[in-house]
């Protein structure tokens, strides 16, 4: 059996650029503008329409009350969590290939989908601390990457998000109240723990600090359809919507390499010691558990093929990696 990590191509696939891979490792965040077409953030905005309206009944959600106010509709939530799983449109979102396209590059070639949320932030509501999203979702080896999609124009007066520069390359730091809840617990000698992450009050938040460690924070402002790529240490913050007639809409998802240990559910309860099986795999292949999408999103996978080994040795003295070159092999390969 052999594995050729590769997604068929498709019609209008996206290319990543070698310079934008390598932003991405240096800054631990990427902004790619207008992966998503016009068409596509409609969608997504006719979903949060739906939802903000009560025309897309939700389980959990109580239905909208008969002649509510706008004012009433803003106050019920600002954002929804683990929305594919319960919406076909949402799902699409999840498994974009656009966005799955530039998740090959980053972190694939194996990728696997586990989160969703669609954030509203109507005037006057929204904003979460500094936190690291990295500590919320545990995989193994730490592959977490969110991505954000700008449903609205996103900006400093609607509540952008803002990222703290230097910090995808902190380790993730733990709470006092769960320390071992991190990727290498123990591992270090002076991780400080921490406490409020998440908290908007920078007083309070004790992340703060490491926010304005490598230097000062800065605001990404995004156009409807642009997407900011960020890894799952990068220290990111936004505030609550401060305009008085502008929402702030946008859909927000996380994913990891498809071959990193998942024991998260959302907190939700699982079977066995992974969660893997129940998150669903957009690109590329994994030996462990996975789901197939649920309202048949279509998915571009590279399952194990018979055929000749990927198989690649070290260099030999002229610099050639083909056997004949002169290696000599120690002991009998197949036992
Ligand atoms: O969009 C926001 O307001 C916050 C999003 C965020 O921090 C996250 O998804 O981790």
């Amino acid at each position: 059996m052999s594995h050729l990590p590769r997604a068929a191509d498709r019609p209008g696939r996206f290319k990543v650029a070698v310079d934008q891979y390598v932003a991405y490792q240096r800054d631990g965040f990427l902004v790619v503008p207008s992966l998503l077409s016009g068409e596509d953030v409609a969608v997504l905005l006719g979903l949060a329409e739906d939802i903000l309206w009560g025309r897309e009944p939700l389980p959990g959600l109580e239905p909208v009350p008969e002649g509510a106010s706008l004012d009433l509709l803003y106050s019920r939530f600002t954002r929804i969590h683990m929305l594919h799983r319960a919406s076909p449109r949402a799902e699409w979102g999840l498994l974009h290939p656009r966005v799955l396209d530039v998740l090959e590059a980053l972190i694939g070639p194996d990728v696997l989908a586990l989160q969703s949320m669609l954030f509203l932030n109507p005037p006057g509501r929204g904003g979460q601390g500094w936190h690291q999203d990295a500590y919320y979702i545990t995989t193994f080896p730490d592959t977490l990457i969110g991505v954000w999609i700008a449903l609205d124009r996103a900006d400093v007066e609607n509540g952008c998000l803002w990222v703290a520069p230097g910090t995808g390359h902190e380790p993730i730091y733990p709470p006092t109240r769960a320390p071992a809840h991190v990727h290498a617990a123990g591992a270090f000698q002076d991780l400080r723990e921490i406490e409020n992450a998440s908290h908007l009050d920078e007083r309070v938040n004790t992340l703060s600090p490491v926010a304005r460690k490598h230097g000062e924070p800065f605001p990404i402002e995004l156009n409807p359809g642009d997407a900011l790529f960020f890894n799952g240490h990068l220290l990111h913050r936004s505030h609550p919507n401060r305009t008085k007639d502008r929402m702030r809409r946008a859909f927000v998802c996380h994913y990891c390499n498809g071959r990193s240990w998942v024991p998260w559910n959302h907190g939700a309860p699982f079977e066995g010691d992974c969660a893997n099986g129940l998150h669903i795999l957009g690109r590329g292949w994994s030996h462990l558990p996975f789901a197939a999408p649920k309202f048949d999103s279509p998915v571009w996978l590279s399952p194990p093929k018979e055929g000749s080994r990927p198989d690649r040795l070290m260099g030999g003295n002229e610099g050639s990696m083909e056997p004949e070159s002169g290696i000599a092999l120690i002991g009998d390969l197949k036992t």
